[in-house]
């Protein structure tokens, strides 16, 4: 079922030309990574199905395959726990990857389906947005609802388990207990927690690393953050992955501005897909508004003109300025005045990769003496937070410098293919190659602009 209009190739505008070849070209990659049921985000690096990677593609097949969208998130919700918790890997037969079933061992937990298997942790809730998305682009009103009626009372399962798992202070601020959760694996914002958490030598697990005989480790992160993101898996493995033990002993803990601010749209999003089937939509839109006020209340930094995240452990704000940052845009959280300071603040904190063509936030500042423009997430320029940005900008009507980051990914996906992420100084395609959720957003942002 092909759904999504390409924009014409014989039309007098080269970029609606350049468009519809990217559209196809980003099409292309999603069915080579499609394994039947769901969608890996590259073959090789990660054969299985990601919790937001999988919520972004089904964005970008909203507009084109209404019924591949549905069956992506049907597979990851298939792997929801007994809690609500939505896993952030959802395992497939075959596939080497680190770390597999058998590490995590999440049998171990009488809230575990013991198949599909999964991982034990989560990944930030973009998922309610893409239920959301592929309801509003369903070729029937039928079809849209049954799909709505079917995700929603998963979605509430989901978001109730971040609410009564996840907000230990009851103020709508909900916490990350393992880097893997932010989805932004080895940001600098976890340099200081990381370097709390000291294993000795025998707390380590053994465990053996696949992502580096795959990938350049260049670009992966370094063995001694692999080994506290063991470290604290065998930790919560030891809780049996009980959320009340493991919210009284990991060491790390932490309130993310980018999972804060996709979970205030998404429970939006939830609120409105639970009045579409007749439920009620108004807890959702009150937890949408309390976890707002507390990212403006409490994750505001008035030096930097940016949202930093809180550490609650060290009970400090975490010193580091990064491209996430700036989410809360997205969300609608701050007034105009406070986002005008956020919006002047991005356009010095945004690079402009090729001299004559548009802008890209990179995921951490090229100011920063700590920049790494290889390193996975210690500078390299990731499509998620560029998409967020984008709506962030549009939402608070500047369509200028919407427009300006739409067309800096979206160049630099035509340039250089759909890349995992790209250097902030070069553009060059890193990572993984042919990445799903590249090809899954640049699709949703093209729509979004026609
Ligand atoms: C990266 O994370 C995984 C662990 O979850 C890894 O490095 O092995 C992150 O970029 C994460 O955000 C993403 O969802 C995942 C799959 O693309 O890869």
């Amino acid at each position: 079922m092909t759904n999504m209009a390409l924009r014409p190739t014989d039309s007098s505008s080269r970029v609606s030309t350049v468009d519809g070849e990217l559209a196809a070209r980003a099409i292309a990659v999603l069915e080579r990574n499609w394994l039947g049921h769901a969608t890996v985000p590259s073959p090789a690096l990660y054969p299985h199905q990601w919790s937001w990677d999988s919520a972004c593609i089904a964005m970008g097949y909203a507009r084109w395959n209404q019924e591949r969208a549905q069956r992506e998130l049907r597979s990851l919700f298939a792997g929801q726990w007994r809690n609500g918790l939505l896993p952030h890997i959802v395992f497939s037969d075959g596939g080497r990857y680190f770390p597999g079933p058998e590490f995590w061992q999440t049998g171990r937990s009488p809230d575990a389906p013991t198949a599909p298997e999964t991982s034990g942790i989560v990944q930030p809730p973009v998922h309610a947005t893409a239920v959301l998305e592929i309801v509003r682009h369903a070729p029937g009103r039928e079809d849209a609802l049954a799909f709505a009626a079917e995700l929603q009372p998963k979605l509430v399962a989901w978001h109730d388990y971040l609410y009564r798992e996840r907000d230990r202070l009851g103020d709508g601020l909900v916490e990350i207990w393992h880097p893997w959760e932010s989805g932004m694996d080895n940001s600098p914002l976890w340099d200081a927690a990381l370097a709390r958490i000291t294993p000795s030598a025998d707390e380590i697990p053994d465990y053996e690393r696949i992502d580096v005989q795959v990938a350049d480790p260049l670009e992966r992160p370094t063995n001694l953050e692999y080994d506290r993101y063991a470290f604290l898996v065998s930790r919560f493995r030891d809780c049996d992955y009980d959320p009340g033990r493991i919210r009284g002993m990991t060491p790390f803990a932490i309130r993310d501005v980018l999972f804060n601010s996709l979970l205030v749209q998404s429970s939006r999003d939830l609120a409105e897909l639970s009045r579409l089937v007749g439920a009620d939509g108004e807890p959702h839109e009150k937890r949408a508004a309390a976890t707002a006020a507390a990212i403006d209340a409490q994750l505001w930094d008035p030096e930097h003109g940016m949202y930093v995240d809180r550490d609650l452990r060290a009970g400090e704000p975490v010193d580091a300025l990064v491209g996430a940052g700036f989410a809360p845009l997205y969300a609608g959280v701050p007034d105009a005045e406070r986002a005008r300071l956020v919006v002047e603040r991005l356009n010095e904190f945004s690079v402009r990769v090729d001299p004559s063509g548009g802008k890209v936030v990179p995921s951490v500042s090229v100011d920063e003496p700590s920049l790494d423009p290889v390193r996975y997430w210690r500078g390299p320029v990731w499509p998620i937070v560029n998409w967020i940005v984008c709506r962030g900008l549009r939402r608070y009507g500047y369509l200028v410098e919407a427009e300006e980051i739409c067309t800096g990914l979206t160049e630099l996906a035509a340039r250089e293919g759909f890349w995992e992420h790209y250097n902030p100084l070069t553009g060059r395609g890193q990572g993984g190659e042919r990445f799903a959720w590249t090809a899954g957003l640049v699709l949703a942002l093209l729509a979004d602009a026609e």
